[in-house]
């Protein structure tokens, strides 16, 4: 498998600029024997939601309404003609008007295998004046409608492998994971596109910390759920704002297996042997023999933290 990273796509580039790019990698990628290639999230355009628009219809300039469209178009040939299965993501304007964050699992003969829409949407809806950049994913895309889906499709030389998606903010969520860990995910794909530094008002945050957290969120989710895992990212600095990269391949044990270290188009390569999920899935992650969902009441019948009981002394 391979994490085809993106550098910065600028507000004034069009689509064919970023696929023409994703076109080289997944060449590079198949002279490396790569088999599956994974896009980040929003891989078409420039990370659009740190943009205001008023008028959300305007904001439809930055969603796909078919895809394959003509833009798209040599991405689909290029993985026909390498025999390469891909991973994308890109905003999905729905015929009937619903707008997605969207990631799709293509075959090389261009079907959709899979078809993901990012649940957790961090950010806000309206216009912060209080932050340096705005991160409007609340304002531009609908919450997924489609649950954590799990799909055993050909990939490469195997003719079933189990595999989900993740987008972005995610990535972060423990339930996001297990989600696809109870449907037996083998091979986690995440694309995503994330600031280097926090603009969020709410407290100082080491910068260090962006992509530890990143890395955490990723290794803590494989490793607990006892699968492969994918994160890409889209990189570089954009409108004079800066995403990170260091897009990883995890293994099953949670190690990080392939790293970027550029935070522009960079091909990262890592091998994956699927036997690996079984030590896990049938000792210490063997859910069937130790969860115990009637214990988790919580985690499904609250959505924020409650306060707990103050201890009455002895
Ligand atoms: N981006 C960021 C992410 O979750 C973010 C937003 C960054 C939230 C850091 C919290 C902390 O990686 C997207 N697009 O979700």
């Amino acid at each position: 498998v391979a994490a085809a990273q993106l550098g910065p796509i600028q507000l004034a580039e069009g689509r064919e600029v970023a696929v023409a790019r994703m076109v080289r990698l997944m060449e590079r990628a198949h002279a490396r024997g790569v088999q599956l290639v994974v896009f980040p999230e929003l891989a078409l355009t420039t990370f659009f939601p740190r943009h205001h628009h008023e008028d959300r219809a305007e904001a439809d300039r930055w969603f796909e309404t078919a895809m394959p469209s003509n833009a798209t178009a040599p991405l689909f040939a290029a993985a026909r003609k390498f025999g390469i299965t891909f991973h994308l993501g890109y905003a999905e304007r729905t015929p009937d008007g619903h707008h997605y964050n969207t990631a799709i699992l293509v075959s090389p003969e261009g079907d959709i295998l899979l078809k993901y829409r990012k649940v957790h949407l961090p950010g806000h809806a309206e216009f912060d004046p209080k932050r340096a950049v705005q991160h409007l994913e609340k304002r531009y895309f609908e919450v997924g409608n489609l649950g954590f889906p799990v799909i055993n499709a050909p990939a490469g030389d195997l003719s079933g492998v189990n595999m989900g998606m993740l987008i972005c903010n995610d990535r972060r969520w423990p339930e996001a994971w297990r989600m696809l860990g109870l449907q037996s995910v083998e091979l986690a794909l995440c694309g995503y596109n994330t600031p280097s530094l926090n603009q969020s008002a709410a407290g100082f945050e080491a910068p260090h910390l962006r992509v530890f957290h990143s890395h955490l969120s990723v290794q803590a989710g494989a490793y607990q759920n006892a699968t492969f895992a994918v994160a890409c990212a889209k990189a570089g600095t954009e409108d004079g704002c800066e995403l990170f990269g260091h897009s990883i391949i995890v293994n099953p044990q949670g190690e990080i297996t392939a790293m970027a270290t550029s935070w522009d188009d960079e091909l990262i390569t890592a091998d994956c042997n699927l036997d690996m999920c079984t030590l896990g899935r049938t000792t210490i992650f063997a859910f069937d023999k130790h969860r115990r969902p009637e214990a988790y009441d919580r985690i499904t019948g609250q959505v924020g933290a409650t306060l707990p009981p103050r201890w009455e002394g002895k």
